[in-house]
């Protein structure tokens, strides 16, 4: 018998279809915390496409085996086995049902996968390979069955039993337990399998869908948290409307539930018809939640009511496939919330952390394609890579077909595929076989890792009145993948002419969409270096490359700063706009930074200071003007060097906004008082900007320090009516030199929330963040406070996360202890959560950019935990960061 040993790798060329389908599920959960009885009657029949001597394999986990029985015959010890992760037994019928009993102990799950309590409740994650936790099941996405769950536990501790589908059945039983029974109608794999049992309450709501079918919309919290639904009630119905009538696609079952829970791995888990969701991503009021986390529920709310076609109806055939879902699904969210809010910010917001965050990822030892071809331990690929690049993967196949066609393309790919296990390819063939294009160089998006980078270079030519533009393009190689080939790359761009304007674009060389004449057009770059003429251009253009950010790559093109300067003031698109605006202060910085590190006075070029002038001056509506005044984030001016110059690019960032602060002085507090706010919290696009912006002013003016503006901070701290001025200005206080305000904020923001467990994740991460030399100290003598927990990840996220993440200055600091603290909080974690362990440690994998002091003492902490008992999570990345 050959059994997936520990942390063996597994391969897509090995993919092999399951030699069993199953039927129909009837699964009944007798309910208690620490020995719950799962009875599970599965109806198998052997595969026509597989082998007919294969025996039956199906995974489990950490279960306690009672009984099993084939077509009611009791087996005997000596007819099956049992291992870790298998139990197989080697002869059974063509058709059969397959009836077991086990035990799991969900109340000592801190793993918080399969079967598990949070708080007072039982509740449950799948995906991916959680069901093996509850019973023994083909846990694979390729075998999908109709699910009937009975629930049965204590009337009074668990008044309310959910599972998928719609409750057909419910009742009474002796010692005070009662059960229920749920169908799910729909073919599902077991991955979207999920059950809650608690002490909730309901918000309930109607949807009435577009061929007039009412739909039960119920969002299920702990009876504290009844007040902070509405948010997510209200961006349900605006998904679902959204879907219909952009996708066309309406919901299926009559009841959509979403059960709010504090212990979660991740977002939340659009489990079909019952989605399982991180409180963090439900619960909003404007005194409790900022602007950030409302549009962050809005985009989960909609992200997960998506997946019920892009993933649950149409799913993927294994979990190589993991982006076909993902990807297509975060595309859909972020179109959903641009046309629910500002589209220019939204896009400013998502490439700002795409190439920030992925490029990262994809430059360090866990690269891996959009379609990884090899994984130990799934859990690990739920990255950026294959939501975010899968997203511009999918948005550069929408932006290749338009609008109407890519809307074909989606209605093939649905109507074909519906109630099926697939693949990327079907998604890509779908979307060629409507538009005619050939798709087969673009697929390398899909199996290439790494960013592509592209070197342009121009050449203008009075006489010829031509305007010639090269692009090399070069992808490095990343772990496991050496040569990389040219990529099919859309670069879509206008010219400037010195009023200005865009010009006409007359191509005589290279391919592109767009008609003759057009002023903005897409060129599509398919060869490794690439020329493409420009005739009857008049004067010499300012290139604007890559509009829009159509494609996930690198530009380097070699603006000159009044290049830069007229695309940030003229540029027709105003996501290249604020990219110019970007590059021209990334080059101020990098100016700086140098004579940093030389030893020199760093001082910021005053055409900086000028440009954002002509900004705060300018008719730039309030959401844009505030992304343009911010200064790249040390993440990403650390993603422009090859060793990252960590204390130079702290200190000459903040040297930067304090000559900003001083020279706008004027403007600063002109802007701030322009966008105060009178009336109610309002979480939409037009007052989230206004907000965004009052605060960036009040950022800059507190990095001065003047007690007129420490004065005001305080001020909003207090009388502020809703927790984005409260939180923007609890930060300014924390992070400035005002310890006795910072010490009072913090003491006052305690005791009014030590009740509310979201609300005091910000409370840590605002301490987390703080640039002052104690914060490592801070940080562990806040892992003792008591609103605390290891096992719950929103606080290890809120309070190590932020720490090692965001407080770059303090996390790298040259004496290791935060290195050695990271890798102490991994191990003990990895014992308790593996997946949140494996996340966690992702700042020390990365290593290879820093100095060679700080790398050796990365390496040394990833050597030590390397010798430890490992999960599969975390024994994959740190033998990819050490490879
Ligand atoms: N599909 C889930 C992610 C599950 C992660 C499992 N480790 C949430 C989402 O992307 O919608
Ligand atoms: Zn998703």
């Amino acid at each position: 018998m050959t059994q997936s040993t520990s942390n063996s790798v597994i391969y897509l060329k090995d993919y092999l279809a399951p030699a069993f389908l199953v039927q129909g599920v009837e699964l009944t959960f007798d309910l208690y915390p620490n020995q719950t009885r799962v009875f599970a009657n599965i109806q198998f029949q052997r595969n026509a496409e597989r082998e007919a001597s294969l025996p039956l394999q199906l995974h489990g986990s950490d279960l306690k085996l009672i009984s099993l029985a084939i077509d009611g015959v009791v087996l005997t010890t000596a007819q099956y086995q049992v291992s870790d992760e298998l139990l197989t037994i080697n002869t059974v019928p063509d058709q059969f049902v397959l009836t077991s009993e086990v035990e799991i102990d969900p109340a000592n799950n801190t793993s918080l996968e399969g079967l598990y309590r949070s708080n007072t409740m039982f509740c449950t994650q799948c995906e991916a390979e959680g069901f093996r936790k509850i019973t023994y099941y083909p846990d694979r996405p390729d075998v999908m069955a109709a699910f009937t769950t009975t629930v049965i536990a204590d009337k009074s501790e668990y008044p309310v039993l959910l599972s998928n589908g719609n409750s057909v059945k419910r009742g009474d039983l002796d010692n005070n337990r009662h059960f229920v029974t749920w169908q799910d109608p729909f073919r599902k794999p077991a991955y979207l399998f999920a059950l809650v049992a608690g002490d909730l309450q309901v918000v309930e709501d109607r949807f009435v869908t577009s061929s007039g079918r009412e739909v039960v919309l119920e969002i299920w919290v702990e009876p504290e948290n009844l007040t902070k639904c509405d948010h997510a009630m209200a961006s349900l119905k605006a998904a679902m409307k959204w879907d219909e009538e952009v996708y066309g696609r309406e919901y299926d079952l009559d009841i959509y539930m979403i059960v709010a829970v504090n212990d979660f791995n991740m977002g939340a888990m659009e489990n079909k018809g019952l989605n399982i969701f991180n409180s963090s991503c439900v619960l909003a009021r404007s005194d409790t939640a900022t602007d950030a986390a409302f549009q962050r529920i809005e985009g989960v709310v909609a992200h997960e009511y998506f997946h019920n076609w892009s993933g649950n109806r149409v799913t993927c055939r294994d979990w190589f496939q993991l982006s076909l879902k993902e990807g297509f699904t975060v595309y859909r969210d972020q179109c959903f919330s641009a046309d629910m809010n500002d589209a220019a910010v939204k896009r400013i917001e998502d490439v700002a952390m795409l190439r920030t965050a992925q490029f990262a990822e994809d430059a360090g030892p866990t690269a891996h394609p959009v379609r990884p071809e090899q994984f130990i331990e799934i859990s690990n690929f739920y990255t950026l890579t294959i939501y975010e690049k899968g997203s511009e993967v999918v948005r550069m196949i929408a932006n290749l077909l338009g609008e109407a066609l890519f809307r074909k393309g989606c209605d093939l790919y649905f109507a074909r595929h519906d109630g099926q296990a697939v693949t990327v390819d079907d998604f890509v063939a779908a979307m060629a076989e409507v538009s005619d294009i050939d798709f087969t160089q673009f697929m390398r998006w899909y199996s290439q890792a790494g960013t592509p980078e592209l070197q342009i270079t121009d050449q203008y030519n009075a006489e010829k009145q031509q305007y010639l533009l090269t692009f090399k393009q070069h992808t490095p190689a990343t772990q496991g993948q050496k040569d990389k080939q040219p990529l099919h790359i859309p670069v879509k761009l206008g010219l400037l002419n010195q009023a200005g304007q865009d010009m006409a674009l007359h191509l005589s060389e290279g391919e592109a969409s767009g008609a003759q004449g057009d002023q903005c057009r897409v060129l599509h770059l398919r060869e490794a270096t690439q020329t493409f003429v420009f005739e009857n251009v008049i004067e010499q253009p300012t290139p604007s490359l890559l509009r829009g950010f159509s494609a996930p790559v690198k530009v380097n093109f070699s603006y000159n700063q009044a290049q830069l300067l007229h695309l940030m003031q003229h540029d027709s698109d105003g996501f290249n706009r604020w990219d110019a605006g970007q590059r021209l202060a990334i080059d101020a910085l990098k100016s700086m930074i140098t004579a940093f590190n030389s030893g020199l006075m760093p001082i910021l070029d005053t055409a900086l200071v000028e440009a954002f002038r002509s900004l705060l001056n300018s008719s730039l509506s309030p959401a844009i003007l505030a992304e343009m005044l911010v200064l790249p984030s040390e993440a990403y001016l650390a993603e422009q060097y090859e060793v990252v110059p960590i204390e130079a690019i702290h200190a000459c960032r903040n040297i930067a906004r304090k000559t900003l602060a001083q020279g706008l002085q004027v403007e600063l507090k002109q802007c701030l008082q322009a966008n105060l706010l009178e009336g109610n919290y309002r979480p939409v696009a037009e007052d989230i900007g206004k907000r965004r912006l009052k605060n960036t002013c009040l950022a800059y003016l507190m990095s001065l320090e003047a007690p007129e503006v420490v004065d005001q901070a305080w001020q909003q701290f207090n009388q502020a009516d809703n927790m984005t001025d409260v939180q923007a200005a609890l930060v300014q206080l924390v992070h400035s030199k005002q310890d006795d305000k910072a010490d009072a904020a913090l003491k006052k923001f305690e005791s009014d929330w030590q009740q509310d467990a979201l609300v005091m994740d910000q409370w840590f991460a605002v301490q987390a963040s703080r640039p002052q030399p104690d914060a490592l100290a801070r940080v562990k003598a806040l892992m003792e406070h008591s609103a605390f927990s290891l096992k719950n990840p929103n606080k290890v996220r809120a309070l190590v996360g932020t720490y090692c993440n965001q407080n770059r200055v303090n996390f790298h600091s040259i004496d290791g202890h935060s290195y050695r603290f990271l890798a102490d909080v991994v191990l003990a974690l990895d014992k308790m959560n593996p997946q949140i362990a494996s996340r966690l440690i992702t700042p020390l994998a990365r290593w290879q950019k820093l100095d060679l002091k700080r790398q050796g003492l990365m390496q040394a902490e990833l050597q030590r935990i390397a010798q430890a008992k490992l999960s599969k999570d975390l024994f994959e990345v740190v033998n990819k960061a050490l490879a």
